[in-house]
């Protein structure tokens, strides 16, 4: 039977790409019937430094986020990592399972590590593993995440195929990455490379869940774009990175393909796109910020829907894990 998992990090403010290449798609596999366990990957948060007092925060905004996006606490698992401590055990299985030569191949670390790796915490480098603890601790079929996560799930698969090799099994699944639709990789709204992320220094670079309609509209009429007009196929898009994330992130908005889009706005120009792009950014996001606020103020009720969650969370991942260790001859 298919069953999702899948997490976000309390590492700051929800973002824009955060919503459209994770969260929404989460709300999709819940409302299709499948069991899905969502998680706040509060130790992944850890592996840079964070402010205590804004990691609670974090965590706290993280889950009305998902709540207010449309993810059911009655449907579906929502509950913080650090709360089910079979991932933490899981990870330390997969660190010995894991080469140190695929992880030195992840870019995201590279990434994240910039030019003075060796000053990086050695928890996000072995990041990966953990994230491949998180999946596998629920036998996860299918994970919905964005593009730059890729390379993650083919190391969870990497590593699960070798458990089974190595102990002559077939106990993890090869899980599935699920990577569609118009805005798996959101980018930054100042700089078309760079993907749109909650730590970006600048804040003009992203639309964060909380912002409310003024700050959305004004970021995205200082967007960088090009001077010309839209075009009306997709394949005008293909060498104006700016131009195309715009698109992008009106398709994703509108759950219209980008070519329907187009057919709609080709030949328009930008100072004509962007104010119909920030009506609908805030036609879809202001509800989700409203809701947000309103379960800020109930921060207990937010943590007994993560308590709850990581009692059900842990009545999966505790067997997974002793047959986990079963299969590796530790004594219990
Ligand atoms: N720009 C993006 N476009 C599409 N999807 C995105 N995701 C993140 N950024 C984009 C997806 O959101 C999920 C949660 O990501 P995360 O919080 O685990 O960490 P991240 O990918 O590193 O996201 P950020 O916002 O860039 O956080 P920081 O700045 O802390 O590193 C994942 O499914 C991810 O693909």
């Amino acid at each position: 039977t298919p069953r999702v998992f899948s997490g976000i990090q309390p590492s700051g403010g929800l973002t824009l790409g955060n919503y459209l290449g994770a969260l929404k798609r989460f709300v999709d596999s819940q409302d299709r019937g499948i069991q899905s366990i969502y998680c706040m990957v509060d130790l992944h948060a850890i592996t840079v430094w964070q402010d205590p007092e804004k990691l609670s925060r974090a965590t706290r905004e993280l889950c009305a986020g998902f709540i207010a996006s449309g993810i059911d606490p009655a449907r579906s698992i929502l509950f913080n990592q650090s709360q089910v401590p079979e991932h933490a055990q899981m990870a330390w299985v997969f660190n010995c399972v894991a080469r140190m030569g695929w992880m030195k191949r992840m870019t995201q670390f590279k990434d994240k590590a910039g030019k003075n790796a060796e000053n990086a915490s050695l928890g996000l480098f072995a990041y990966p593993a953990l994230m491949a603890a998180d999946i596998l601790c629920y036998h996860a079929t299918h994970v919905p995440v964005g593009e730059d996560q890729k390379q993650h799930l083919e190391l969870t698969r990497d590593i699960a195929t070798k458990f089974n090799h190595d102990y002559g099994v077939e106990f993890f699944p090869l899980t599935e990455p699920v990577i569609e639709g118009a805005a798996t990789r959101v980018m930054s709204l100042r700089d078309g490379s760079k993907k749109m992320s909650k730590s970006d220094p600048s804040d003009m670079s992203r639309i964060n869940m909380t912002d409310d309609a003024d700050t959305i509209a004004s970021k995205i009429r200082k967007a960088r774009t090009d001077p010309d007009a839209l075009p009306s196929e997709a394949k005008g898009l293909e060498d104006r990175p700016e131009a195309r994330n715009l698109v992008n992130i009106y398709a994703a908005l509108a759950d219209m393909t980008v070519a329907q889009v187009l057919a709609d706005v080709g030949g328009k120009q930008f100072s004509e796109f962007k104010p119909m792009l920030a009506d609908l950014a805030v036609e879809k996001l202001s509800p989700i910020s409203g809701e947000m606020a309103r379960l800020m103020e109930q921060p207990d009720e937010i943590d007994a829907i993560l308590r709850r969650g990581s009692d059900q969370a842990r009545a999966i991942a505790t067997p997974i894990l002793e047959q986990t260790y079963d299969i590796m001859g530790i004594v219990r």
